[in-house]
């Protein structure tokens, strides 16, 4: 283990939780960078990207998806940051792919929450595979994603579309359901973490999380950098995946590693 890229007490706590806080991530530079760059993707949003608030909220949630090979500044945070040699030691993995970035911005004052899931029932991957969420404003305790610890032990549990609650991916009845959570908050280990620009929350795709509206002034931009470890597979679903892949599953075989010029070897740099 690399004690000069995560401590050993940060790798034990993400093996056993499935989330853990790495704090100055980025150097400010790179918080800088990454301000650009989530600054070029909301001009000149993809066709991937969604607002996801209703029109009445007085705040906004923007997404988008997949903008690393068009924004170079997202591709050198997602290549030459810690991030992927940090995703490596805590995965355990000896090397680690890229798998997509997300960038979601809730302006000040957005009532929108993001409701409890686990992002793994959404994506086209079985095997272990990480995501960092990267505030470049600081978020307050108030306002940060929130992590159920060891949910990533599973069970799968059924993705639902956010707004009307359809079982799209897998069968209705075929996995079980969330918890209410949000009825008896204090019956669960909610994880969250008061962050500063660059800090970054490592959690694993099964971990379960969501995160609250951000009633504060300022606003909440977040570059999340998703990466896979080694055994990563391709697993196609039967519905349109988020993001989706267009046109993937005529290249790569269901079980295939992720070996595919969409998910380049990040770690070790080449
Ligand atoms: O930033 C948010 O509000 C939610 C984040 C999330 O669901 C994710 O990063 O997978």
């Amino acid at each position: 283990m690399d004690e000069a890229v995560v401590d050993a007490e940060t790798v034990a706590a993400y093996q056993r939780d499935g989330v853990a806080c790495v704090r100055a991530l980025l150097s400010p530079e790179e918080v800088e960078r990454a301000r650009r760059a989530i600054q070029v993707v909301l001009d000149e949003p993809s066709p991937l990207a969604q607002v996801a608030s209703n029109a009445d909220d007085p705040g906004a949630f923007t997404e988008d998806f997949c903008r690393w090979q068009e924004v170079p500044e997202i591709e050198a945070l997602a290549r030459r940051s810690r991030a992927p040699q940090v995703a490596a030691v805590l995965m355990g993995s000896a090397s680690v792919r890229l798998y997509h970035d997300h960038v979601l911005v809730k302006e000040g004052g957005t009532r929108q929450r993001t409701p409890w899931h686990q992002d793994q029932p959404y994506y086209n991957v079985s095997g272990r595979g990480v995501s960092a969420w990267i505030p470049v404003d600081p978020v307050p305790l108030a306002g940060c994603l929130e992590t159920l610890a060891a949910t990533h032990l599973g069970p799968w549990l059924m993705p639902r579309t956010f707004l009307a609650g359809e079982a799209k991916w897998f069968p209705e009845g075929s996995l079980g359901e969330l918890p209410d959570i949000d009825a008896d908050r204090a019956a669960f280990d909610i994880r969250s973490f008061d962050m500063q620009p660059g800090d970054a929350i490592f959690f694993d795709f099964l971990t379960v999380h969501g995160a609250p509206g951000f009633p504060f002034a300022g606003r909440r931009r977040v570059l999340s950098l998703r990466y896979l470890s080694e055994e990563a597979r391709h697993s196609p679903r039967r519905w349109r995946t988020s993001p989706s892949f267009d046109g993937l599953d005529a290249e790569l075989a269901d079980g295939a590693p992720m070996a595919h010029r969409l998910f380049p070897v990040v770690w070790p740099a080449s």
